[in-house]
Protein backbone atom coordinates (compact mmCIF):
# COMPACT_ATOMS: atom_id res chain seq x y z
CA UNK A 1 0.00 0.00 0.00
CA UNK A 2 3.13 2.23 -0.02
CA UNK A 3 2.93 5.33 1.82
CA UNK A 4 -1.32 5.45 1.39
CA UNK A 5 -2.50 6.03 5.34
CA UNK A 6 -4.53 2.84 5.93
CA UNK A 7 -7.46 5.30 7.89
CA UNK A 8 -7.98 7.23 4.61
CA UNK A 9 -7.89 4.24 2.56
CA UNK A 10 -10.19 2.32 4.69
CA UNK A 11 -13.03 4.13 4.40
CA UNK A 12 -16.11 3.95 6.69
CA UNK A 13 -18.71 3.48 4.41
CA UNK A 14 -21.42 3.11 6.57
CA UNK A 15 -22.49 3.16 10.40
CA UNK A 16 -25.64 2.13 11.68
CA UNK A 17 -26.74 2.20 15.29
CA UNK A 18 -28.27 -1.09 15.89
CA UNK A 19 -29.93 -0.95 19.19
CA UNK A 20 -29.03 -0.77 22.95
CA UNK A 21 -29.75 -3.51 25.06
CA UNK A 22 -29.14 -4.40 29.30
CA UNK A 23 -27.98 -7.89 28.95
CA UNK A 24 -26.86 -10.86 26.94
CA UNK A 25 -30.46 -12.34 25.99
CA UNK A 26 -31.59 -8.85 24.12
CA UNK A 27 -28.18 -8.67 21.99
CA UNK A 28 -29.00 -8.47 18.60
CA UNK A 29 -28.81 -10.94 15.83
CA UNK A 30 -26.15 -9.66 13.39
CA UNK A 31 -26.20 -12.48 10.86
CA UNK A 32 -22.58 -13.83 12.12
CA UNK A 33 -20.26 -10.19 11.60
CA UNK A 34 -17.61 -10.20 13.91
CA UNK A 35 -18.08 -8.67 16.79
CA UNK A 36 -15.33 -6.27 18.49
CA UNK A 37 -16.01 -4.74 22.27
CA UNK A 38 -14.75 -1.41 23.67
CA UNK A 39 -13.89 -1.21 27.39
CA UNK A 40 -12.17 1.09 29.95
CA UNK A 41 -13.20 3.29 32.67
CA UNK A 42 -15.32 6.54 33.03
CA UNK A 43 -13.57 9.79 31.06
CA UNK A 44 -10.24 7.08 29.45
CA UNK A 45 -11.77 8.21 26.09
CA UNK A 46 -13.70 5.64 24.63
CA UNK A 47 -16.14 8.15 22.95
CA UNK A 48 -13.48 10.09 21.27
CA UNK A 49 -11.68 6.96 20.20
CA UNK A 50 -15.00 5.60 18.68
CA UNK A 51 -15.87 9.28 16.87
CA UNK A 52 -12.23 9.16 15.44
CA UNK A 53 -12.34 5.50 14.72
CA UNK A 54 -15.50 5.58 12.47
CA UNK A 55 -15.12 9.29 11.57
CA UNK A 56 -18.95 9.99 12.47
CA UNK A 57 -19.71 12.50 15.48
CA UNK A 58 -23.24 10.60 16.41
CA UNK A 59 -22.61 7.55 17.00
CA UNK A 60 -20.80 7.98 20.27
CA UNK A 61 -23.60 10.71 20.72
CA UNK A 62 -25.88 7.69 20.77
CA UNK A 63 -23.53 6.14 23.68
CA UNK A 64 -23.60 9.32 25.37
CA UNK A 65 -27.14 9.44 25.42
CA UNK A 66 -28.70 9.87 28.96
CA UNK A 67 -29.91 6.29 29.80
CA UNK A 68 -27.67 4.65 27.27
CA UNK A 69 -24.32 5.33 28.86
CA UNK A 70 -25.27 2.06 31.05
CA UNK A 71 -26.10 -0.08 28.29
CA UNK A 72 -24.51 -2.21 25.75
CA UNK A 73 -24.81 -0.08 22.64
CA UNK A 74 -24.59 -2.32 18.88
CA UNK A 75 -23.28 -0.72 15.52
CA UNK A 76 -22.79 -2.00 12.22
CA UNK A 77 -19.53 -0.47 10.51
CA UNK A 78 -19.46 -1.01 6.61
CA UNK A 79 -21.67 -4.17 6.42
CA UNK A 80 -18.42 -6.26 7.79
CA UNK A 81 -18.20 -5.90 11.79
CA UNK A 82 -20.08 -4.90 14.88
CA UNK A 83 -19.01 -2.38 17.23
CA UNK A 84 -20.63 -2.70 21.09
CA UNK A 85 -19.55 0.10 23.65
CA UNK A 86 -19.62 -0.98 26.47
CA UNK A 87 -20.83 0.92 29.55
CA UNK A 88 -17.71 3.23 30.87
CA UNK A 89 -16.46 1.39 34.55
CA UNK A 90 -16.35 2.92 37.98
CA UNK A 91 -17.76 5.92 37.08
CA UNK A 92 -16.52 7.76 40.65
CA UNK A 93 -20.41 9.17 41.46
CA UNK A 94 -21.71 5.85 41.26
CA UNK A 95 -21.75 3.92 44.62
CA UNK A 96 -19.81 0.85 44.72
CA UNK A 97 -22.90 -1.53 44.24
CA UNK A 98 -23.47 -0.15 41.19
CA UNK A 99 -19.76 -0.68 39.98
CA UNK A 100 -20.04 -4.63 40.83
CA UNK A 101 -23.33 -4.62 38.84
CA UNK A 102 -20.92 -3.56 36.34
CA UNK A 103 -19.80 -6.97 35.94
CA UNK A 104 -22.66 -8.77 36.81
CA UNK A 105 -24.29 -7.25 33.43
CA UNK A 106 -21.10 -7.15 31.02
CA UNK A 107 -20.09 -10.67 31.96
CA UNK A 108 -22.69 -12.70 30.47
CA UNK A 109 -22.29 -11.28 27.23
CA UNK A 110 -18.36 -11.18 27.37
CA UNK A 111 -18.87 -14.54 28.23
CA UNK A 112 -21.30 -16.20 26.10
CA UNK A 113 -21.40 -13.46 23.61
CA UNK A 114 -21.15 -15.66 20.38
CA UNK A 115 -19.69 -13.14 17.83
CA UNK A 116 -17.31 -11.78 19.79
CA UNK A 117 -13.65 -12.10 18.77
CA UNK A 118 -12.28 -9.12 20.21
CA UNK A 119 -11.70 -6.51 22.77
CA UNK A 120 -10.47 -3.18 22.80
CA UNK A 121 -9.21 -2.13 25.97
CA UNK A 122 -8.53 1.45 27.24
CA UNK A 123 -5.81 2.67 29.34
CA UNK A 124 -5.46 6.47 30.29
CA UNK A 125 -1.70 7.19 29.23
CA UNK A 126 -1.61 9.18 33.29
CA UNK A 127 -3.16 6.64 35.24
CA UNK A 128 -1.87 3.46 36.52
CA UNK A 129 -3.80 0.14 34.98
CA UNK A 130 -5.44 -1.70 38.02
CA UNK A 131 -6.84 -5.10 38.82
CA UNK A 132 -10.10 -4.14 36.42
CA UNK A 133 -8.03 -3.68 33.16
CA UNK A 134 -5.53 -6.86 34.52
CA UNK A 135 -8.99 -9.08 34.99
CA UNK A 136 -10.35 -7.90 31.19
CA UNK A 137 -6.47 -9.24 29.85
CA UNK A 138 -6.83 -12.24 31.84
CA UNK A 139 -10.29 -13.14 30.80
CA UNK A 140 -9.73 -12.43 27.14
CA UNK A 141 -6.69 -14.61 26.88
CA UNK A 142 -8.97 -17.29 28.71
CA UNK A 143 -11.52 -17.21 26.44
CA UNK A 144 -9.80 -16.96 23.30
CA UNK A 145 -10.69 -13.07 22.63
CA UNK A 146 -8.10 -10.95 21.05
CA UNK A 147 -7.37 -7.80 22.90
CA UNK A 148 -6.08 -4.92 21.78
CA UNK A 149 -4.49 -2.56 24.35
CA UNK A 150 -4.72 1.01 24.10
CA UNK A 151 -2.89 3.54 25.84
CA UNK A 152 -4.98 7.05 25.21
CA UNK A 153 -4.31 10.43 25.76
CA UNK A 154 -0.50 10.23 24.69
CA UNK A 155 -0.87 14.02 23.14
CA UNK A 156 -0.64 14.86 26.84
CA UNK A 157 2.90 13.56 27.24
CA UNK A 158 6.27 14.86 25.88
CA UNK A 159 8.24 12.22 24.20
CA UNK A 160 10.17 10.78 27.20
CA UNK A 161 7.43 10.70 29.41
CA UNK A 162 5.12 8.48 27.25
CA UNK A 163 8.35 6.41 26.84
CA UNK A 164 8.17 5.48 30.80
CA UNK A 165 4.36 5.50 30.80
CA UNK A 166 4.21 3.00 28.40
CA UNK A 167 6.76 0.62 30.34
CA UNK A 168 4.66 1.45 33.55
CA UNK A 169 1.25 0.05 31.67
CA UNK A 170 3.23 -2.68 30.33
CA UNK A 171 4.34 -3.79 33.29
CA UNK A 172 1.07 -3.26 35.37
CA UNK A 173 -0.73 -5.58 32.27
CA UNK A 174 1.84 -8.33 32.18
CA UNK A 175 2.50 -7.23 28.81
CA UNK A 176 5.59 -6.28 26.52
CA UNK A 177 5.29 -2.36 25.77
CA UNK A 178 5.15 -2.79 22.09
CA UNK A 179 2.05 -4.49 22.99
CA UNK A 180 0.53 -1.74 23.49
CA UNK A 181 -0.79 1.00 21.36
CA UNK A 182 -0.83 4.80 21.98
CA UNK A 183 -3.22 6.67 21.11
CA UNK A 184 -4.11 10.56 20.29
CA UNK A 185 -8.10 11.38 19.54
CA UNK A 186 -6.92 14.88 19.52
CA UNK A 187 -3.80 14.81 17.12
CA UNK A 188 -4.67 10.93 15.53
CA UNK A 189 -1.98 9.55 16.22
CA UNK A 190 -1.92 5.52 15.99
CA UNK A 191 -5.49 5.98 14.04
CA UNK A 192 -3.66 4.11 11.30
CA UNK A 193 -2.29 1.16 14.06
CA UNK A 194 -5.52 1.05 15.64
CA UNK A 195 -7.31 0.25 12.30
CA UNK A 196 -4.55 -1.93 11.46
CA UNK A 197 -5.16 -4.35 14.47
CA UNK A 198 -9.05 -4.27 14.41
CA UNK A 199 -8.39 -5.32 10.90
CA UNK A 200 -6.05 -8.21 11.90
CA UNK A 201 -8.08 -9.52 15.00
CA UNK A 202 -11.46 -9.17 13.27
CA UNK A 203 -10.02 -11.11 10.31
CA UNK A 204 -11.80 -8.28 7.82
CA UNK A 205 -9.07 -9.27 5.50
CA UNK A 206 -7.28 -6.26 3.57
CA UNK A 207 -9.04 -3.27 2.68
CA UNK A 208 -9.47 -2.46 -0.88
CA UNK A 209 -6.98 -0.17 -2.22
CA UNK A 210 -8.42 3.32 -3.71
CA UNK A 211 -10.08 3.64 -6.89
N1 LIG B 1 -5.85 15.62 25.32
C1 LIG B 1 -6.72 14.65 25.04
N2 LIG B 1 -7.93 14.63 25.63
C2 LIG B 1 -8.79 13.62 25.33
C3 LIG B 1 -8.45 12.59 24.43
N3 LIG B 1 -9.49 11.72 24.36
C4 LIG B 1 -10.44 12.21 25.18
N4 LIG B 1 -10.03 13.35 25.78
C5 LIG B 1 -10.81 14.15 26.73
O1 LIG B 1 -11.10 13.37 27.87
C6 LIG B 1 -12.43 13.60 28.34
C7 LIG B 1 -13.24 12.31 28.32
O2 LIG B 1 -13.36 11.86 26.99
P1 LIG B 1 -14.55 10.87 26.53
O3 LIG B 1 -14.21 10.44 25.14
O4 LIG B 1 -15.86 11.49 26.76
O5 LIG B 1 -14.34 9.67 27.55
P2 LIG B 1 -15.30 8.43 27.89
O6 LIG B 1 -15.96 8.75 29.19
O7 LIG B 1 -14.35 7.29 28.06
O8 LIG B 1 -16.24 8.24 26.76
C8 LIG B 1 -13.01 14.67 27.42
O9 LIG B 1 -12.82 15.93 28.03
C9 LIG B 1 -12.15 14.56 26.17
O10 LIG B 1 -12.06 15.78 25.45
C10 LIG B 1 -7.13 12.64 23.80
O11 LIG B 1 -6.72 11.78 23.01
N5 LIG B 1 -6.33 13.68 24.16
MG1 LIG C 1 -18.31 8.07 26.74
Amino acid sequence: MGSLKLAENLAVRSVAFIKSASRLSESPDTGGLPELAIAGRSNVGKSSLINRLVNRRQLARVSNTPGRTQLLNFFKVNDAFVLCDLPGYGYAKVPYEMRSSWGEMIGGYLERRDPLRALLLLVDCRREPGEWERDLATFCSTRGLALVTVVTKVDKLSKAQRFSAMARVARALGVAPDALLGFSSETGEGLDELWRRVTRVLNLGEPSAPA
